[in-house]
């Protein structure tokens, strides 16, 4: 019978006794070797990452083009979140919402008891203490990460303020998460014989659950991402969505950005596209109009609470990136590139042969030959991608050379303009802005855009995709819609500005239409124009388009016909828009559903008029 686990010498703060209480019920449920508590130092991430280079888990890249970097490699089975095992466990379903997967607590809680029952068996148990947002800030959240996984303790050292900080502020009665992660591959079987660990253990059998009612998550059998660095979604959406509805504040899948207009105004924009959709690349933006300068604040999530002055104020509770790798590159998003130039952890994409990373999109042209995300050979003949479309990179926001001053500040930014948009190859156009903040939530309601690679499952499919949360909603997503719509009220005539943007309209032969990346500032500059009551809009049924000569095309290749296509209202397309909304909005409880929502919709179709065109 194993009995305490013992404490390592390393914390230098005791643990409130809730903490270590906690510490010692999962030492006992899961029995590891040692437990071993993460204090946030060098020291430590040296020692880590060099068990790790000698148990094979990460490669060390050479030092002169990457400095303190690492690849790991994942099991090709573990690669992306899994939005099919992840599970709210509210007591009552109908608190998950049509949205969400749904297990009972209690019979989750066995379930996953018995998985995690000595599931770290030969393994280090690593108990992380973490701040999301600055510690002790009064927007920032407290938790607890238990991991037998040292690429996890490593990635959250990267991705969130982690140790004794942390530790110490976690007075008795603080209010603090725990988060429970095992990858679910005991190194020492039933019969007690120890067999050798993999580069990347992971378990077939996969649960990402969240407690909302008792604040907990259990997550088991993946390494991966938002899987398994359980301060990001499943913290910092999932659970504190959670929060937020019932304490009156936001948790968003938005980047967060501070504009500098060439008069020297400043705003901040607070941004809601899906994973994969452009957030990292519009946080680092790097104007190409002249005058504009972006800095970036945060470039996943971002928590927004109404301030003293009665405004939306927001936070990045998030310390690092944990960004999409291939596109990335000089010329698409130049900031990313050299905040990635050390200190970093690559996750599946290809090895040089110099000992530096490669991925699509980083150099236009490809290296002769390297060593693809799987381990094999490569080269540019081989008609395989080099590196996993969702490989990543893990590093500091610190080293990103756009970081505003403001990133780290306790109490956020003023947000005046909040930006939602997908991928969507036709219909929503370039940028339109709502006329009042229920057409805003309209918008944020019933966006769709197209699945990548960001999720498991099938990629390029038009779904809807509510503000970016369909996967991070932690309750029903009608509640969650109402909620937008309670938090425009409390606002009142301080509330942000809304509009949707869409980068990603085709032409005929699927290529994009607009240039993006750093062109897009073109429609920040018509945001903050807006914003300032120097523009105009067009009135129109899905909200106040651009007059094309008051668009900066100026410089642009792209002919001014294209432009006007995507700047337009295509009628037919938004009529069978408006359609699909109201089938869509039928598959929610008519009880929970906010009337401000259907009456957009009824206007929206009132407005369009009946639909002419020919089927
Ligand atoms: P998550 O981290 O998954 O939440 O993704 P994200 O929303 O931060 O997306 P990111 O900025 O990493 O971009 C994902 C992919 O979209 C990358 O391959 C980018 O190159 C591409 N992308 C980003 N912005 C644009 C754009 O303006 N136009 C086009 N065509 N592609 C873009
Ligand atoms: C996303 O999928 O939106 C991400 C990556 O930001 S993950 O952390 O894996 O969720
Ligand atoms: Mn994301």
């Amino acid at each position: 019978m194993t009995l305490l686990a013992p404490r390592t010498a390393s914390v230098r703060t005791r643990p409130n006794p809730e903490i270590a209480d906690w510490v010692d019920d999962i030492a006992r449920l899961t029995t590891p070797d040692e437990v071993v508590w993460v204090d946030g130092s060098t020291a430590e991430w040296d020692r880590l990452t060099k068990e790790m280079v000698a148990q094979g888990t990460l490669i060390r890249l050479n030092p002169e083009w990457r400095p303190n970097s690492f690849l790991a490699r994942s099991d090709p089975a573990d690669v992306a979140r899994v939005e099919d095992r992840t599970f709210i466990c509210s007591v009552d379903p109908d608190d998950a919402g049509p949205t969400n997967n749904w297990r009972a607590p209690s019979i989750m809680r066995l379930e996953l008891s018995e998985l995690f029952s000595r599931s770290m068996r030969g393994r280090t148990m690593y108990v992380i203490p973490f701040s999301m947002g600055p510690v002790g800030g009064d927007l920032s959240q407290f938790g607890v990460q238990i991991t037998d996984s040292p690429y996890v303790v490593a990635s959250m050292a990267l991705m969130t303020r982690v140790g004794d900080d942390a530790l110490q502020a976690m007075t008795p009665g603080t209010p603090w998460v725990p988060a429970l992660h095992s990858v679910g591959v005991p190194l020492i079987d039933d019969n007690g014989v120890r067999r050798d660990d993999t580069a990347w253990p992971h378990n077939e059998t996969k649960y990402i659950c969240h407690f909302p009612e008792t604040r907990e998550i259990w997550s088991f059998g993946s390494g991966y991402g938002g899987n398994a660095l359980l301060g990001k979604k499943c913290f910092a959406l999932r659970i504190a969505s959670v929060m937020a509805r019932d304490e009156g504040w936001m948790a968003e899948h938005m980047l967060i950005v501070r504009v500098t207009s060439p008069e020297k105004k400043v705003f901040h924009l607070a941004a809601a596209f899906p994973s994969a959709c452009g957030k990292t690349n519009l946080a680092m933006l790097a104007p190409t109009i002249p005058g504009w300068k972006v800095e970036t604040i945060g470039d996943d999530i971002a928590w927004m609470r109404p301030g003293p002055d009665g405004r939306l104020r927001a936070i990045n509770p998030e310390r690092g990136f944990f960004g999409v790798a291939p596109g990335t590159g000089p010329s698409t998003n130049p900031t990313a590139t050299q905040t990635i130039w050390g200190n970093t952890i690559f996750t599946n994409v290809a090895l040089r042969d110099d000992g530096d990373v490669w991925w699509e999109g980083l150099t236009d042209s490809p290296p002769a030959h390297a060593t693809d995300w799987e381990g094999n050979d490569w080269t540019p003949a081989s008609g395989t991608r080099a590196a996993h479309p969702n490989g990543r990179f893990t590093v500091t926001a610190d080293q990103c050379p756009s970081i505003a001053d403001e990133w780290n500040s306790p109490d956020g930014v003023v947000i005046d303009a909040i930006l939602f948009g997908g991928r969507r190859p036709s219909t929503v156009p370039l940028v339109s802005q709502a006329r009042s903040w229920q057409q805003g939530v309209f918008m944020g309601a019933t966006m769709a855009s197209e699945t990548t690679a960001a999720a498991t499952g099938e990629v390029g499919r038009l779904r809807h995709d509510p503000f970016a949360m369909l996967p991070f909603a932690g309750y029903n997503m009608a509640d969650y819609f109402a909620h937008w719509i309670a938090m425009g009220e409390l606002l009142g005539d301080k509330a942000p500005q809304i509009f949707s943007v869409n980068w990603f309209r085709t032409d005929a032969d699927g290529r994009f239409i607009w240039p993006g990346f750093s062109e897009n500032a073109r429609v920040i500059e018509w945001i903050v124009g807006r914003l300032e009551g120097d523009l105009a809009a067009r009135a129109t049924p899905i909200g106040g388009l651009p007059l094309a000569h008051e668009l900066n095309l100026e410089g642009l290749s792209v002919g001014v016909d294209e432009i006007q296509a995507i700047i337009d209202l295509d009628k037919p397309a938004w009529q069978r828009e408006a359609a699909a909304i109201a089938e869509y909005f039928g598959t929610f409880d008519e009880t929970r559903f906010p009337a401000e929502l259907r009456r957009e919709l009824d206007r929206l179709t009132r407005d369009l008029g009946p639909d002419v065109t020919p089927s």
